[in-house]
């Protein structure tokens, strides 16, 4: 296990909210030419769920990838370049934002058609047990994702088949635009629907890392004692647009002081309080996260910025697409 210490805890989620902080501040002079969607507020999941997991354990994301692939332990040199659109992106240049992948640190895809993370994430897990090789897969699926008929058909299929998958449900409340209330029935349950397949569910503060990392060690003891699935349910909620770098809240599709309250209820903020209260950190412990968070991604940037762009005899290579067009 990696991270069973609070201040690790912190600082990987202070590391991750600068990291896009930096993406959202940069994103204007236009070398990122991806579409972006920045998870600022829901750190504590990633970081309190990837604090559980070995290297042996495998990742599948979605379009909100960053934070996933950074706490899992994926390299920021190539995020940040892949983001560039650069040859020494995780993607060599043709993914970005979107496409996040680090087999060696095992985020082994992010994919951003909604819904899709769970087929392939249980795919992996099939592979595994059949290969019978050691580890979990983490599926993460926002709460629009259980909309969608797959995830259904995945939750009954990695049942029968007792696959070793955490199916980690991020419920922000929101998909793009649209509130939870305006999508789905305010009886339909996430949980009752995992359990109505016989899957074995809990929900969470999402916003409280502690909270996340022991409902994570739980759900992980009971894959491995009974060979079955697991879903949580966290909540948790985005502050910035769906998709871009600002804030969005003067379009007036959330309920006026909602975003205020939920940025009350930071995920960092609350670990700051109960790291103060135990005396275990002081400013010049932070100042020194702080310097080295800073320096690291400076140098992430520097480097995808000196990187070439691929050159394109590399167009058809990596692809399933055929390597000439007739
Ligand atoms: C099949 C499909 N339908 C629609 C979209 C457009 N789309 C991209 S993200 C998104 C919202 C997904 O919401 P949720 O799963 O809750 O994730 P969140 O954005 O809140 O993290 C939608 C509708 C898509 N990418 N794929
Ligand atoms: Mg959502």
């Amino acid at each position: 296990m990696k991270n069973l210490d609070p201040l690790k805890l912190y600082t990987d989620m202070l590391r991750i909210r600068f990291v896009e902080e930096t993406i959202s501040q940069e994103y204007s002079k236009q070398e990122m030419r991806c579409p972006v969607h920045l998870s600022i507020g829901q750190e504590a999941i990633p970081v309190g769920v990837s604090s559980r997991l070995t290297i042996s354990d495998q990742i599948v994301s979605a379009h909100r990838s960053h934070a996933h692939y950074l706490a899992k332990g994926c390299d920021l040199k190539k995020m940040i370049s892949e983001l560039f659109g650069k040859v020494d992106g995780c993607c060599r240049g043709k993914g970005g934002s979107m496409h996040l992948f680090d087999l060696e640190g095992g985020q082994i895809a992010a994919v951003p058609i909604v819904g899709s993370s769970i087929p392939i994430g249980t795919g992996v897990a099939l592979g595994l047990k059949r290969q019978k090789k050691p580890g979990i897969v983490v599926i993460y699926l926002g709460e629009g994702a259980t909309e969608e008929g797959v995830f259904s058909e995945s939750l009954d299929f990695a049942k029968l088949q007792n696959l070793p998958v955490l199916f980690v449900c991020e419920n922000n409340l929101y998909s793009v635009y649209t509130p939870l209330g305006s999508r789905q029935d305010s009886k339909r349950s996430i949980i009752d629907i995992a359990k109505a397949h016989g899957i074995s569910a809990i929900s969470g503060d999402g916003n409280d890392v502690i909270e996340v990392q022991k409902l994570t060690s739980n759900a992980i003891i009971e894959i491995n004692t009974h060979s079955t699935p697991f879903l949580l349910e966290l909540s948790t909620y985005r502050w910035l647009e769906h998709c871009g770098p600002n804030f969005d809240d003067h379009l007036k599709y959330r309920q006026d002081g909602e975003l205020s309250n939920w940025m009350e209820r930071c995920p960092i903020k609350k670990l700051k309080l109960h790291l103060e209260k135990n005396h275990l950190i002081n400013n010049r412990i932070e100042n020194k996260i702080i310097e080295k968070i800073k320096l690291e991604i400076s140098e992430a940037f520097e480097h995808a910025r000196k990187s070439s762009f691929p050159d394109p005899t590399e167009l058809f290579l990596h692809v399933y697409a055929p390597r000439e067009i007739e």
